[in-house]
């Protein structure tokens, strides 16, 4: 069963939101994806939304572009939490859809990832899920550490620079 569902404005969304899909399966969820439009289809939009806590649902991803209604629009009919990942866009950079996205109103909360941050958007999701299981926490606790391992790795080879100046 999909822990996770992720619903994009447009098929042209999918390349950023690849790397949210990366991340779930590196770390085992289960995810599904949908294209759906808060503006071109606000009814599937609304069905979606209302329908996806009793499928099992526990966290949803929500991408889009240009005036990204899409995860307010989601959130306002579920109590699931919603993470919204705004697309780069053409005319704006994306400063458009980070903004449709992230200044919501009191009462309805979207948790905004960075503009393309599809990562962090997987992430975010795996971090929810693994509040209430064991595995996934394990698993992020050794993500962290591999993380911190890179970074020391990369000083080193800083280090190692600096001594041929
Ligand atoms: C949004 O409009 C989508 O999320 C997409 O980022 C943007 C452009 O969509 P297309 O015109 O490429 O279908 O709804």
């Amino acid at each position: 069963m999909a822990q996770v569902a992720i619903v994009m404005g447009s098929n042209s969304d999918l390349p950023v939101v690849k790397g949210a899909m990366e991340k779930l399966k590196k770390f085992g969820v289960d995810f599904e994806a949908h294209v759906i439009s808060a503006h071109r289809t606000p009814y599937q939009a609304e069905e979606f939304a209302k329908s996806a806590k009793e499928k099992g649902v526990k966290v949803i991803i929500a991408a889009a572009g240009k005036a990204a209604h899409l995860g307010g629009v989601i959130a306002a009919y579920t109590t699931l939490p919603v993470i919204a990942l705004p697309i780069q866009t053409s005319l704006m950079g994306g400063l458009d859809s980070l903004l449709s996205m992230v200044q919501m109103p009191a009462g309805i909360p979207v948790a905004t990832v960075a503009v393309n941050g599809a990562d962090n958007a997987g992430i975010l999701a795996v971090q929810m899920l693994a509040l209430s299981d064991g595995v996934l926490a394990e698993k992020l606790e050794q993500f962290k550490e591999d993380m911190a391992a890179e970074v020391m790795k990369k000083d080193q080879l800083l280090q190692d620079e600096l001594k041929k100046f």
